[in-house]
């Protein structure tokens, strides 16, 4: 719809032009209908309304309102570390520890019936004594290798006597176990010795007098051929190789004491 102007002609302005006429002549009528002076109520002319006007200022602050209810409480920022607590009461006892290491040798007991510092000092007499004894083996007719010593009495005898020999000095027929000890064995013997070792138990398979399989062999070439169907038993020889003989066979007997 075009604004109205001081140009804009009449008709535009007030497209029903006689409406203003009718609408007093209707209030005219409805004044000249009333009966005598009574009150008449006050009528008021209809207004024409234009458009809305523009809106007005904002209106000022109202009071402030009634106290809200108390809100949740606030995630507030982490507080700093305190102090140190007090010292707690003390903890059960723990478990016992390992044992300890053993402690050096104690004085002498007193004895009741005789002197033990005389016990004692004989003691001490007798095991350096035994000490020089195996010394003089050692130097003379032994072999020492690690905990093994190996000894002859320089007689020749089969395997069985061999065994009695060595079982009544608390020792064993000697066995190397390794070149070492072959080589110690062969130094002492210098000629056939006998090995505490057969296969009188399984053809063809050598194992020890307890029956425990070999861990070190040193069979001279050819060897074992239990020639002539019947060798079971086992010699070094004076090079230090092995051979099967027969078990009635004698050779010397060699002893191996464990220190
Ligand atoms: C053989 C040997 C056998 C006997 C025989 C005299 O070696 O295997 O045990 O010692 O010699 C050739
Ligand atoms: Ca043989």
């Amino acid at each position: 719809m075009a604004p109205f102007t001081a140009k804009t002609p009449a008709r535009t302005m007030m497209p029903f032009p006689l409406l203003p006429l009718l609408l007093l002549n209707m209030v005219a009528v409805s004044c000249s209908e009333v009966e005598g002076p009574k009150k008449v109520p006050d009528t008021c002319p209809v207004m024409v309304c234009g458009s809305p006007g523009a809106n007005g200022f904002p209106g000022k602050d109202g009071r402030d309102g009634a106290k809200g209810e108390k809100g949740e409480p606030g995630e507030g920022l982490r507080g700093l570390q305190g102090p140190p607590g007090k010292m707690g009461p003390p903890g059960t006892p723990g478990i016992s520890g390992l044992p300890g290491r053993v402690g050096q040798k104690g004085d002498p007991g007193k004895c009741a019936d005789f002197d033990c510092g005389l016990v004692i000092s004989e003691k001490e007499a007798l095991q350096e004594e035994l000490d020089r004894i195996k010394n003089w083996l050692n130097f003379a007719l032994g072999k020492r290798v690690g905990k093994k010593f190996f000894l002859t009495n320089g007689e020749t005898m089969s395997l069985d006597k061999v065994k009695d020999l060595c079982k009544r000095f608390q020792a064993s027929v000697a066995i190397p176990s390794n070149a070492e000890e072959n080589q110690a064995i062969n130094n002492l013997a210098r000629r056939e010795a006998i090995l505490g070792i057969t296969d009188e138990e399984n053809e063809g398979q050598f194992v020890d007098l307890k029956g425990n399989r070999l861990t070190y062999q040193n069979w001279h070439d050819g060897e074992p051929n239990n020639a002539v169907s019947g060798e079971n038993c086992v010699v070094i020889t004076e090079k230090g190789k092995w051979n099967d003989i027969s078990c009635s066979r004698p050779a010397l007997a060699v002893c191996e004491f464990l220190l």
